[in-house]
């Protein structure tokens, strides 16, 4: 059935996994993906302390999280071809909106998909999400792929971490006081999807 899954797991407060929920519609996603790339295509981003990040990013919608040497922001054009990001598909918007629900958000309107691509080797360290203007608005992630090592602390970088593992499909909620929580991802591990080869793609739709 359309957005039914009934495996729903709080794990912390706030953070909400809705195991596997976007996995029947895995396909039209990453063939979206693929027609967002091609006009604002996967770059690797300077982090203001001048180095690369590992993971592959783009956008779509709105606006665009973006990072370079000044910091992190949103912005309307990307800086690669100073043109408007790729329009979020509709289907986009509706997937968020009903996995927020699910959560308890009755009204989440996503104006911002972040894409992050990982390879063999890629990572994500561990912060915080706080460029957006309303933390009262949830953030929600949606894992296509290989599978990763997801770390979720607390409001302090130095708070202990509990560890899951995100899988093709699954969709995580985090609002409350899971909003402003550090979060990181491990290392990929090389493998193969049927679906994305040798990679992951996390998309979260955010209001910036
Ligand atoms: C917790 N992405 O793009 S998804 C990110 O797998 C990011 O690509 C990771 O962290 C990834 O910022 C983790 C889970 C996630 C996403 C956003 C969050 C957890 C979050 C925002 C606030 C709190
Ligand atoms: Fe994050």
């Amino acid at each position: 059935m359309l957005f039914d899954s009934n495996d729903v797991t709080e794990f912390s407060s706030g953070a909400t996994l809705l195991r596997a929920a976007a996995e029947p519609y895995a396909e039209h996603l990453i063939n979206e993906i693929m027609s967002i790339v091609e006009v604002s295509p996967l770059r690797r981003v300077m982090t203001p302390m001048g180095k690369p990040m590992s993971v592959e990013m783009t956008n779509c919608g709105a606006a665009g999280w973006v990072a370079d040497a000044t910091g992190y922001r949103y912005e309307q054009l990307d800086p690669m071809t100073h043109t408007e990001w790729p329009s979020m598909p509709p289907f986009f918007a509706e997937l968020a909106a009903r996995m927020a629900k699910k959560a308890g958000y009755e009204d989440f309107e996503a104006d911002v998909c972040l894409i992050n691509r990982y390879a063999a080797g890629s990572k994500m360290g561990l912060h915080q999400d706080r460029d957006e203007s309303d933390f009262s608005q949830p953030i929600v992630s949606v894992s296509l792929g290989l599978p990763i090592t997801f770390k979720f602390g607390g409001l302090r970088r130095t708070d202990p971490t509990t560890s899951l593992t995100l899988r093709h499909g699954d969709v995580v909620v985090f609002g409350g006081a899971a909003r402003l929580a550090f979060h990181g991802v491990g290392t990929l591990r090389r493998g193969s999807h049927p679906l994305t080869g040798d990679y992951r793609f996390n998309l979260t739709f955010r209001k910036s």
